[in-house]
């Protein structure tokens, strides 16, 4: 039965602004203009309180990859919840649904042998701080703590996600971070590498990792890590270069590389995880979001074997871990999730239909007069709106263009999210093409009255 009671869309914002603090929200400012109350969801639709049927072009936030209402998942939910509802994994004890995640999430994985359960991306991404520092105390080089990382990367919210993260008002509104993290510059090539090649950039951006390894000195550093594609930066893209340069920089200096597949695993890229899509061979993977199609929380960090084989030496206790470190039910879910990806074939269907459809379909929008770029991988895409095409123009950062953009969209039936005035794409995998067809028309339209509303 549901806990919900029926409520009008007035009577739910009013009490939202009154008892719900939002994520990343201007907490008066959304009081003044109240939520948007979205209240059920099916396939690749979210409808809201008023009834409106909208296209989720995001996935939620980047993580209902198999789409919204699948039985399987809350019938996994379900008969384990019945079954074992909650048991830990601390003091010697542990429990099939883990031990069975754990198992399968390594068989994706080649080279990885172990995991370790979180509640969140966040969570993993701390971690990874942990193991990565406890790592070299292990190897005898206790002095390698410098974990260097990327501006406008993003890894979370807790204290160390946020600290790994690049963003320069998070970090002053923090006021202190965690030590022994620094940052290099992110592989963005339109916004600021237009007067070099692609390549030449991404070789360039790639070249400040051994740059910062020299000036921090080499024995100091410690680990790199970056998400393969930039998410919430504004899905940046890095040229062919980059990464491949990463790894031999990281291999060169001995540090350890870690990729944050909290976006990019589970398939958007087309393969499982987005360090496979570069060719290159991390040693820690944080993942979350797609691990579950968000259908509940779930995070973990998968280890490698040359990373595990240490942990697991004359170690002695890691003293760390959540009350939720593989939950049962998380894990159920999971494995239902990981099921329906193989049994349907979601992750070569982005590879070889879907995804080159929606990039195909999304390369038209660059013929929109706002359009400055669009780019795009498998079920990602970016568009960029400018003043000026021609010149690549951005406008005032104050008009909120971005923002205007997502609110026609939201009224126009389709989720796209602004980053700045860079609109987003990350829709669930199971999207048809005559969805696809809707998304990128109705995209056109919403960048037409976002034209209007920017110029009237
Ligand atoms: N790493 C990456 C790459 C992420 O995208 C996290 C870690 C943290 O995961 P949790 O589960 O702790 O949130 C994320 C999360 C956005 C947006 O606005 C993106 C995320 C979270 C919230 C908002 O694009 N990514």
């Amino acid at each position: 039965m549901s806990q919900v009671p029926q409520r009008n869309r007035a009577e739910w914002q009013q009490l939202d602004s009154q008892h719900h603090l939002h994520p990343f929200t201007d907490f008066k400012d959304l009081a003044k203009k109240g939520s948007r109350i979205i209240t059920r969801a099916e396939g690749a639709y979210i409808w809201d309180v008023d009834g409106n049927k909208i296209l989720d072009g995001m996935a939620g936030l980047w993580c209902v990859n198999v789409g919204y209402g699948r039985k399987e998942l809350a019938d996994a939910a379900y008969q384990q919840l019945m079954e074992l509802p909650y048991y830990n994994n601390f003091f010697q004890t542990s429990h099939p649904p883990a031990i069975e995640l754990s198992r399968q999430l390594t068989e994706l994985a080649p080279g990885f042998d172990q995991v370790f359960f979180t509640g969140s991306g966040s969570e993993a991404n701390d971690t990874v701080i942990r193991m990565i520092w406890r790592y070299w105390q292990l190897k005898d080089q206790p002095n390698r703590r410098v974990i260097i990382s990327r501006k406008n990367g993003y890894h979370g919210s807790t204290l160390g996600g946020a600290s790994l993260g690049g963003f320069e008002a998070v970090h002053k509104q923090m006021g202190a971070t965690v030590p022994d993290i620094t940052h290099i510059n992110q592989p963005y090539w339109y916004g600021e590498g237009q007067d070099i090649s692609p390549e030449e950039f991404g070789l360039a951006r790639a070249n400040e990792l051994r740059e910062a390894i020299e000036r921090i000195g080499p024995d100091k550093v410690a680990a790199f890590i970056g998400e393969p594609i930039q998410g919430a930066g504004g899905v940046i893209i890095p040229p062919s270069t980059y990464w491949p340069e990463i790894q031999k920089i990281c291999d060169e200096y001995g540090i350890l590389l870690v990729t944050d597949e909290v976006i990019c695993g589970f398939g958007r890229t087309g393969k499982w995880f987005g360090a496979e899509y570069y060719g290159i061979k991390p040693d820690l993977m944080p993942v979350a979001k797609g691990i579950t199609s968000g259908y509940v929380p779930l995070g973990g960090v998968m280890v490698s074997h040359k990373v595990s084989e240490v942990l697991m030496g004359e170690a002695g206790e890691f003293y760390h871990g959540f009350t939720y470190s593989g939950h049962p039910v998380a894990c159920s879910v999971a494995m239902a999730n990981l099921k329906i990806l193989k049994e349907e074939k979601l992750v070569e269907r982005i590879a070889e239909d879907v995804g080159p459809y929606l990039q195909q379909k999304l390369a038209g929008l660059k013929d929109h007069p706002l359009v400055g770029e669009v780019r795009g991988l498998g079920f990602f895409g970016a568009i960029e709106l400018v003043k000026d095409k021609a010149s690549h123009t951005r406008f005032d950062s104050a008009q909120g263009v971005g923002t205007q953009c997502r609110d026609h969209c939201f009224s126009n039936g389709i989720v796209m999210r602004a980053v700045g005035d860079t609109m987003i794409i990350a829709p669930p995998f199971i999207l048809t093409h005559a969805q696809i067809d809707e998304l990128v028309e109705k995209a056109w339209k919403c960048l037409d009255l976002t034209q209007a509303s920017v110029k009237g």
